[in-house]
């Protein structure tokens, strides 16, 4: 690794602390940039076939026995273990509840033993370590296995995969590429450029050219697969814990996991951390910039003859009307992208998936009905009811995590391509006042200063959308005597009923969340630019109020004027260091 990722932000948080103390910095949102680096963490999401050793890889990354492990199918519930000062286990449910429990008790929750097809309902589990390992801010993120009871893996993965810094997907050297393996990879291609994939359980096999034989063959149908070269590591997880555990080198070694613990630390270093110290001290660069300028301005409106200033004045005033003009187009291209979002994403996903959802479900019900006709017609409609709610209920939810996934990714593209489109305008507005004022200034290049790759303004808040208001509302329209042919019938409607219900709440809760994100980036922006036409306005008028006051009160203003520009200067060259450094 070139450089020190630690120390570097630690650096570069130290200069936002010293530029908090500067009063001349405008409208720099530090504590917002502050907060998103200490807060950095890299999500690592383990995917993989069930039994493929996904929960062992993770203890032994923390060189710990966290999590329970088996030779049964086991995780069946998403679990999240991150950086804190001791170990504490928080459940969160479907239903928004959240319960701390003790860690002998976790394999209750997340495994398929413990808790069988979800009975107990749990959406996910978290918990914090204090491990060496997740301290540098990796989030390990561990999945049911493909083909487990409960969920289908392609939904978790497409909760986790997008907001993944990285991706493992593991297989096992004892089982080739299964269909459902290869399924899956068709299906999460797009994220093949963070996909780290681990051949495990290398201490199977004995001897070196079997071994290289298994990789070779798993190397070529993955390639296939992803239509791309690709990352493997063969590896024994196993190894791996027992050796951290019991402090041998050796076995460490024989494990081949510091081989893919390096690759994947280079990986999260230049992909990531290198573009979060790049973005951010871009960001700080720009705004010390600014503030500059802005200073600048003021010593000159402190000098220029007041003729002159008044004609530099009004040209700038021209200047903002185009930008205002500019700011009306913005809005009316903003709410077209994200029409387009509903349009396309949503609508068109929803209208398929209700489609799909209506033509799996319609044979099920009838096959539960011809199994279950000897029963009267009271229970045999409660137990079609409930079965149709049920099954709606649970693809929802599932199709929502997968939806959101995509959605939160579009909206950020969009985000993205509108924050450029303001910097543009903040430039424009600062180069011509540079130039009218002629006060040399560099405002340093456009960064992707919003791509934090982390839904930054589309927050997915996991309210459950429930049915439970609509359960039983036809067995109390039911008369007391029905025919199996009414039942039928009406399960059928109800069925249709409720996918298109379900749908439409689901709609209205993706609609809302756009409307509140983009409302949220909107302000934000416009703001921007407001404050940079502000501050420049307010700089010159500063001067003009400084010169009324006389020599004395010029004088004493331009020389904090010139201790602002020396520690602004400072700052700058700092942020430099921080970017010569990255550079490694
Ligand atoms: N020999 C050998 N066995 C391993 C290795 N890694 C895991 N196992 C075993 O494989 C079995 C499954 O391991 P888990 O870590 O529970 O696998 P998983 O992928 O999390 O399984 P699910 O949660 O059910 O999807 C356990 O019996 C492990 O001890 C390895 O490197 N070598
Ligand atoms: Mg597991």
């Amino acid at each position: 690794m070139g450089f020190n990722y630690k120390q570097l932000k630690d650096d570069l948080i130290s200069c936002i602390d010293d530029m908090l103390g500067i009063e001349n910095i405008p409208g720099c949102p530090c504590e917002e940039l502050r907060e998103k680096l200490s807060s950095n963490v890299f999500n690592l999401v383990i995917l993989g076939q069930f039994k493929r050793g996904k929960t062992t890889l993770i203890n032994a990354l923390l060189g710990a026995e966290i999590l329970p492990t088996g030779v049964v199918p086991l995780t069946s519930i998403p679990t999240i273990i991150e950086h804190g000062e001791a170990l504490r286990i928080k459940v969160f449910f479907e239903d928004g509840r959240v319960k701390e429990i003790r860690p002998e008790n976790l394999h209750l929750y997340v495994t398929e033993k413990g808790n069988p097809r979800n009975e107990k309902n749990v959406r996910e589990v978290i918990i914090t370590y204090p491990s060496g390992y997740l301290k540098d801010g990796v989030r390990l993120i561990d999945t049911p296995g493909v083909g487990s009871v409960y969920q289908h893996n392609t939904d978790v993965a497409y909760m986790y995969l997008p907001r993944s810094d990285a991706a493992i997907f593991m297989l096992s050297v004892d089982q080739p590429v299964s269909q459902s393996e290869t399924e899956f990879l068709r299906d999460v291609r797009e994220y093949a450029d963070r996909i780290f994939f681990l051949l495990n359980k290398i201490d199977y096999v004995r001897d070196r050219h079997e071994l290289n034989e298994s990789i070779d063959f798993t190397k070529r149908t993955l390639m296939e697969c992803m239509g791309s070269d690709i990352r493997l590591f063969p590896v024994s997880a196993r190894l791996g814990l027992e050796g951290k555990l019991s402090g041998s080198e050796e076995t460490i070694e024989r494990s081949a996991l510091p081989y893919f613990e390096d690759a994947l630390n280079r990986f999260l270093m230049e992909e990531k951390a290198r573009v979060l110290i790049h973005s951010v001290s871009n960001t700080l660069n720009r705004y010390l910039s600014q503030a500059l300028l802005e200073i600048e301005l003021e010593m000159r409106s402190l000098s220029t003859p007041v003729e002159e200033l008044n004609r530099k004045i009004d040209l700038f005033k021209r200047k903002k009307d185009e930008v205002m003009r500019q700011k009306r187009e913005f809005d009316i291209l903003l709410d077209g992208e994200i029409k387009n979002i509903i349009d396309e994403a949503i609508d068109g996903d929803l209208s398929r998936f209700k489609e799909e959802l209506t033509d799996r479900l319609l044979p099920e019900v009838e096959r539960l009905f011809n199994e279950n006709k000897g029963l009267s017609g009271r229970r045999l409609n409660k137990l079609l009811e409930e079965y149709v709610i049920d099954e709606v209920k649970n693809a929802y939810n599932n199709w929502r995590g997968r939806e959101d996934g995509k959605i939160s990714a579009l909206f950020e593209q969009v985000c993205n391509r509108f924050a450029q489109r303001i910097d543009r305008i903040v430039d424009e507005i600062l180069r011509f006042s540079s130039e009218l004022f002629s006060i040399p200034i560099e405002i340093g290049s456009i960064g992707e200063v919003w791509s934090t790759g982390s839904g930054f303004y589309y927050k997915f808040k996991d309210e459950p959308v429930s049915l439970e208001l609509l359960r039983s509302s036809l067995v109390f329209a039911l008369p007391g005597f029905i025919s199996n042919r009414m039942i039928i019938r009406k399960i059928r409607e109800f069925l249709h009923e409720m996918i298109d219900k379900q749908g439409g709440r689901v709609r209205f809760d993706f609609l809302e969340r756009l409307q509140r994100g983009k409302l949220d980036f909107r302000w934000k922006m416009l703001q921007r630019i407001e404050a940079t036409i502000e501050g420049i306005e307010s700089a010159i008028h500063k001067g003009i109020k400084e010169r009324s006051r006389g020599e004395v009160a010029v004088d004493q203003r331009k020389r904090s004027c010139l201790e602002a520009i020396n520690r602004i200067n400072a700052l700058r060259e700092r942020i430099m260091g921080i970017q010569e450094r990255l550079k490694g």
